[in-house]
């Protein structure tokens, strides 16, 4: 049976792409952000660096069903949901209550349309880093999503979906999420403190998201969405060079995949990486050293953005897939 496909391309040909029924969505990413008509393209507002790769494409395994309700865009193919969803902000400080109801409300949608397992979620939003009330608009956001899990998750520490919290231009929440029929398991890092139990010198309610989430789909089908990752060993931010960083990330990722092939029934190769770079640093270095690391076959998407903690200069995350999960 096949599976529903992620992969890298150019938004200039998104035309062809929407003739497709099966697209669940196209994560364009521009900046400044150009508002589309059609529901299935999803703008974020960071630049994509580099060679040809500015949007992510979804794609069901057969026609999808596709509506916006509730002001949620929703599409599905019978076996995996996608949503998307965006609030403005009525207020700078008002981070935390928006990011509460934003989650509580796709949360229901994707209970009410029978996908109850959130397993991946994007979060975007500007000034990630400033303080706002007193308090910096990233932990802001992170109480207010702890909020929501808390009150949705009836095992809150081993059900939190994998994610990525990342700082664009736009103002307004906007998050993208992936929702299933059934669970997926929970793949922690062994080189670095759960985040969920980060001490509180990280906030007072910490970022609430599992380092990855391996799902198995069935029939071999393997998944296992990467969480952002970045230069952290234990709690603790590592370097404050970009190679440095860029190193520790990676023997992050290695550490990560090497604990999700324990559990997991066949061989994970990476399928995709997506690499957050802060908008002032040149990502040459970058690109160079990790092509190598993974080979030229890895598809890579550079995004210039801002990461959640002040002195991470980048966050990488990824998809890794089995062989039964590969049809491209
Ligand atoms: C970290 O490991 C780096 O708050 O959703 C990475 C991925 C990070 C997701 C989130 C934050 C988040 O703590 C930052």
């Amino acid at each position: 049976m096949s599976l529903f496909t992620v992969f890298y391309g150019d938004a200039a040909d998104c035309r062809d792409r929407l003739r497709d029924d099966r697209l669940l969505a196209l994560v364009r990413f521009a900046h400044p952000p150009a508002t589309e008509a059609d529901g299935r393209i999803c703008t974020v507002d960071l630049e994509a660096l580099g060679s040809g790769a500015t949007a992510e494409i979804w794609l069901g395994a057969r026609p999808a069903r596709v509506a916006v309700s509730e002001g949620i865009y929703h599409a599905d193919d019978g076996e995996v949901l996608f949503l998307h969803a965006r609030s403005d902000e009525y207020a700078p400080d008002a981070l935390q209550p928006l990011t509460a109801v934003l989650y509580r409300r796709l949360f229901a949608k994707a209970r009410a349309l029978g996908y109850p397992h959130v397993l991946r979620v994007w979060n975007y939003f500007s000034r990630i880093n400033q303080e706002c009330g007193g308090l910096e608009r990233y932990r802001a956001f992170c109480a207010g999503r702890h909020q929501a899990l808390a009150a949705e998750l009836a095992e809150f520490e081993t059900r939190l979906p994998a994610a990525s919290a990342i700082g664009t231009r736009a103002a307004g929440l906007q998050v993208c999420a992936l929702a299933a029929r059934e669970p997926g398991a929970q793949i922690e890092n062994p080189r670095q403190v759960s985040a969920f139990r980060y001490p509180r010198q990280y906030g007072r309610r910490s970022p609430s998201f599992s380092r990855a989430i391996l799902k198995s789909w069935g029939e071999g089908r393997e998944h296992l969405y990467i969480s952002g990752t970045a230069s952290i060993v234990g709690h603790a931010s590592r370097h404050d060079d970009l190679s440095g960083q860029l190193e520790e990330t990676l023997a992050n990722l290695d550490a990560l995949l090497a604990e999700a092939e324990r559990r997991a029934e066949n061989p994970l190769a990476l399928a995709l990486l997506k690499i957050y770079v802060r908008p002032e640093l040149d990502p040459a270095p970058l690109r160079e050293r990790i092509a190598r690391t993974f080979g030229e076959r890895t598809p890579l998407l550079f995004l210039r953005a801002d990461i959640c903690r002040r002195e991470l200069l980048l966050e990488i995350e990824g998809l890794a897939t089995a062989p039964a999960a590969r049809h491209l």
